[in-house]
Order: C-alpha cells, then structure tokens, then sequence
C-alpha cells in the first residue's frame, strides 16, 4: 500500500503551531490534545508526531521508538485521565473507517459508560 501524507491536514497544522490545541501530555513522539467536539467526558485524540497518515501506516513504517513512545503515552493518559473504570480507544482509517483527519489518530473516550460497540 502507498500512503500519501497531506501536509496541510489540521493535525500537522496544529503540531506546526499554527493553530491551537487543548494539550492534554506531549512526549518526545506524541501529542495528545482535547477533541474539538468531545463526545464523552473525557475524548482525547492521541497522534505521532510523524506523517502517517493512518494505522496500518504507522504501524508499518514507524521507528519502534515511536511505536513505543505512542503506546505509552497511551498508558499514562489512562492513568492521568483516570480512565481506571475503563475507555475506548478507537481509530478509523480511510473512507471505509469514516476517517476525517488524514493523520493518524487514536480517540480515548472515557468518564461515563459508553454503551455496547459491537452487536
Ligand atoms: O475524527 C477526527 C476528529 O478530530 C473529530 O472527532 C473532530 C476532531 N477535530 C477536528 N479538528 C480538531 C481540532 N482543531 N482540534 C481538536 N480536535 C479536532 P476522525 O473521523 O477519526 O478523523
């Protein structure tokens, strides 16, 4: 598969300073930060600081260091969040997965039962 970044897509923007972000923990190769139009009590968008545009893209062509670095800063989002009673983590890829940001994206949606996903 070829994975074609957009450079001017909103996410790259926000983590060239261009525009602002509610920053909720920066690492060395992630930013999470506040999803503009939250659908829990706690929604954070967590994203590499590398083009990849989705998944299956990071997944594949990432260092380990920043694989590594995302994963945790997953973990210690729980933690900070407090999402001990539990969270969904969710990314969507492409037209299929209804992606509308062309950077890849991990929501962590918490703070409230958030109901049956999958029948
Ligand atoms: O969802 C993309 C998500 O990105 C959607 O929940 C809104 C959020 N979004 C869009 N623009 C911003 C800004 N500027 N700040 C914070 N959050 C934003 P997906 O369908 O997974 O691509």
């Amino acid at each position: 598969m070829r994975f074609a970044y957009d450079d001017d897509n909103i996410f790259a923007r926000i983590l060239r300073g261009d525009i602002p972000c509610k920053t909720v923990l920066e690492t060395e190769h992630s930013l999470a930060f506040e999803d503009i139009s939250a659908q829990a009590p706690v929604h954070v968008l967590v994203i590499p600081k590398g083009p990849y545009v989705s998944y299956d893209h990071f997944a594949r062509d990432a260092s380990d260091a920043e694989i590594l670095d995302f994963n945790r800063a997953v973990a210690r989002l729980c933690e900070q969040c407090d999402l001990e009673d539990g969270f969904r983590a969710i990314t969507n890829a492409r037209a299929h997965g209804h992606q509308e940001v062309p950077h890849f994206h991990m929501h962590l949606l918490g703070g409230r039962p958030l109901g049956r996903l999958l029948e």
